[in-house]
């Protein structure tokens, strides 16, 4: 396609309840939104940074200066552009994979739309609805704890994942175990840990779980094999995780024995499906990351969780798990189940007078300009 002009638009969601992590609590989304503009139509993208640099370096203001000062220009001095074309021409900034993400994300979405073919189609969908977990943050108070976990299971949720961080780990967890008992239970600590922490993490291996995710900081993938040989609990990495190449590090290191797969965190949708391809080859099961997505990143993730090798629940869960109002038409949860978009490109588009209300600011970049 050529780009006649793309459009930077952020929102604010504010959240149902807040969320708390190792990293802090969030209250509200404060999102990047990119429309590429195009003489065949419009594409969405969705730049999943958070606002302020606590998952990973990137955060909005961020995301949005780079996409304008250097990305931009080398997408708009290419002329013609297709969606495999964006990461090699982006390829001369270092880093930044969210916002690399968003903008194949809008290009990918407006080739999809023209030509009427659905993300799930063009990813290599083997399924019309996909099995939904739901991450559940760190509750000061048991009782609480157990109540949002009851609330969730009642709605269908069909795994829970646990935020966990020191202080806050093996008795939560017991107790989740304790009241629930055979349900599908994992644990995500979003690098809160250090190998000396880990025979206190081998504590967790008594409750069963599917893995626990991310224990270590990002860097760290020596310290992962390390303490797979203490944790009889699988390891998961998300924020190790930054290419199939890093993927195939990982695997080899026998750092991981799950992968947790986020676009965003990847650079986008085509090194998603990579990342998925590889892991398959090498025996490793994967399932799809959250990162408190509207229904266009949502819409998108639930395409790329329906590939064959994702194989446990992703962080998929239903708009209204964040958000009373979504941008798009939500996504409701059936049996446990979200259904995989049929329509052409994401298959859903943004509510005009929705995103009109819940817009902070709007910058349109073109060509030469
Ligand atoms: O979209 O349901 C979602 C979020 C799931 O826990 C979730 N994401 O590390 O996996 C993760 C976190 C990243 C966000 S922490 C604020
Ligand atoms: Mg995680």
């Amino acid at each position: 396609m050529k780009l006649d002009g793309v459009e930077l638009r952020r929102i604010r969601l504010p959240l149902v309840a807040p969320f708390r992590t190792s990293l802090g609590t969030e209250l509200e989304r404060d999102v990047l939104l990119v429309r590429v503009l195009g003489p065949d139509g419009d594409g969405w993208g969705e730049c999943v940074a958070f606002g302020a640099p606590f998952y990973s370096y990137e955060y909005v203001d961020g995301a949005q200066d780079v996409i304008r000062r250097h990305l931009l220009p080398r997408l708009f001095a290419r002329g013609e552009i297709s969606a495999a074309d964006v990461g090699p021409a982006l390829r001369g900034v270092r880093g930044h994979p969210m916002a690399k993400g968003a903008l194949e994300m809008a290009v990918l979405d407006a080739e999809l739309r023209a030509e009427g073919t659905s993300f799930g189609e063009y990813l290599g969908a083997v399924r019309t609805e996909v099995d939904c977990g739901v991450s559940v943050g760190i509750h000061e108070d048991t009782a609480d704890l157990l109540r949002t976990v009851e609330g969730y299971l009642g709605e269908g949720y069909r795994r829970i994942k646990l935020k966990i961080e020191p202080g806050h780990d093996v008795e939560p967890v017991r107790a989740v175990r304790e009241r629930f008992g055979d349900i599908l239970f994992q644990v995500d600590a979003n690098a809160a840990y250090t190998l000396a922490d880990a025979h206190h993490l081998a504590r967790l291996d008594e409750f069963d779980l599917l893995l626990v995710e991310q224990p270590l900081p990002e860097e760290d993938i020596r310290g992962h094999s390390e303490l797979a040989q203490i944790v009889e609990t699988p390891i998961c990495l998300d924020e190790s995780i930054t290419s199939a190449r890093v993927a195939e590090e990982a695997i080899a290191a026998g750092a991981c024995r799950i992968v947790n797969v986020k676009a965003g965190r990847v650079g986008g949708y085509l090194e998603a499906r990579r990342v998925h391809d590889l892991c398959e080859a090498n025996g490793i099961p994967v399932w799809c990351g959250g990162m408190l997505e509207t229904g266009l990143g949502r819409a998108a993730n639930v395409a790329l969780a329906a590939l064959p090798n994702f194989t446990l629940p992703g962080d998929t869960s239903a708009s209204g798990r964040y958000y009373a109002e979504d941008i798009c038409e939500p996504f409701v949860l059936r049996d446990g189940r979200l259904a995989v978009p049929t329509g052409p490109g994401l298959g859903v588009s943004p509510i005009p007078e929705v995103l009109a209300r819940v817009t902070t600011s709007v910058e349109t970049c073109r060509p030469g300009a």
